[in-house]
């Protein structure tokens, strides 16, 4: 049967959607390389007071959850691979509070905070870290593979670009079942360079599959700069020859991952088909807690945190525009702190997997 034409939208952010014309090279380039309003741009106005400490909580526990989970590691109380997410947390927390409770997100393996963010628990979150019964994964998966259905959590994956297909697999299930969902499928800018991510952004675009591919491009994969390894390395761009639409975001704002994701997945959830969101965004700590990160400077990671921290430019607005003052935040403060005590706790308290675990949630070839 013949497919109708698709209509063309009008892209959100103002560029053109999926026409196959991408934006003006000038206006794509000026905008990504840009961080942060210039003189003269609309300064995007803070939420409501229960949103805008919402949002500061959110980005607070996942910081305050990670620097423990990197001490932890440090005392040999966590083995295996343990990725943070410690710089990237307006991407995650932004998204998550414009996003419907149905919207499934998945990811990869840098995934604490996508799982605080989604409301699981962090006592459960710790104690698979620790390889505990009370994990999340009753110990047996770590840190990079946890899952809840209940919160719409689908992973925690540790193959490079394999959370895309399923991410889309899951907009496929959206849409076959009519829950008017979005798929948040998050991915970084090393993934980005993966076949399959290609092979899903077609289907997407074909099928009219209800994904909004997250790019969080943090720089670096590993060891190697983005520049060094992509040769588009503008990322929103990726989905062009497949019609699909892409813009680029500042991911160190949770305000303009808001306004972006709201549109975005306004759009999407008009049956527009995919879209593409380029997260700018810097991880402070090193690719895994093994990595001494001697590929970038000290002077590049002190400038980041200093010019751009998620957490510091909200507290600094929140602040000078009277929203809150230095107590409030401090009371917030010592509320994340006690919740991440509590989970650290629990998470070196609770006992070891029964050796009978072993045996479950296995599957064996009979
Ligand atoms: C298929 C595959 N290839 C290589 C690796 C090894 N590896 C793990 S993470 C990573 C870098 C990925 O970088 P990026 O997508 O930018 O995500 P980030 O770690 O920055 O969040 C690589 C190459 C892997 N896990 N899977
Ligand atoms: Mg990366």
């Amino acid at each position: 049967m013949a497919r109708a034409t698709r209509k063309t939208p009008s892209k959100p952010g103002g560029g053109k959607a999926a026409s196959g014309k991408a934006p003006a090279k000038r206006t794509a380039r000026k905008t990504a390389a840009k961080r942060g309003p210039a003189a003269g741009e609309a300064v995007i106005p803070l939420p409501d007071r229960d949103t805008t400490f919402s949002l500061y909580r959110q980005m607070l526990l996942i910081r305050r959850f990670e620097e423990k989970a990197g001490q932890m590691y440090g005392m040999g109380l966590i083995g295996g691979f343990c990725h943070l997410y410690i710089g990237q947390e307006a991407v995650v927390v932004g998204l998550q509070s414009v996003k419907e409770p149905q919207d499934p997100v998945i990811t990869s393996y840098r995934d604490h905070g996508h799982m605080l963010a989604c409301g699981i628990d962090p006592k459960a979150v710790m104690a698979e870290l620790t390889g505990r019964a009370g994990g999340l994964s009753k110990g047996k998966g770590g840190s990079m593979h946890m899952f809840s259905r209940e919160k719409g959590f689908y992973g925690g994956h540790g193959i490079v670009g394999a959370q895309v297909p399923l991410g889309t697999g899951l907009a496929f299930a959206q849409k076959y079942q009519q829950t008017n969902g979005v798929s948040l499928t998050y991915f970084g800018d090393g993934s980005a360079n993966q076949g399959q991510v290609y092979e899903s952004f077609n289907m997407a675009e074909l099928w009219r599959l209800p994904v909004l591919y997250v790019i969080e491009n943090n720089q670096y994969a590993m060891g190697t700069a983005v520049r060094r390894a992509s040769a588009q390395a503008e990322l929103f761009r990726r989905g062009e020859s497949f019609n699909v639409p892409g813009k680029p975001v500042d991911g160190m704002d949770v305000l303009a991952v808001r306004e972006a994701g709201r549109e975005a997945l306004d759009f999407i959830r008009g049956g527009n088909g995919p879209m593409i969101l380029e997260m700018k965004t810097y991880r402070y700590r090193g690719h895994s807690m093994s990595d001494p990160a001697k590929y970038r400077s000290k002077e590049e990671v002190n400038r980041m945190r200093a010019e751009h921290d998620p957490i510091d430019q909200l507290k600094k607005r929140m602040l000078a525009e009277g929203m809150a003052d230095e107590a409030a935040l401090k009371e917030v403060d010592r509320e994340v702190k006690a919740v991440v005590s509590e989970a650290a706790e629990y998470a070196q308290n609770c006992p070891e997997p029964d050796p009978s675990e072993l045996y479950t949630d296995v599957l064996i070839d009979a």
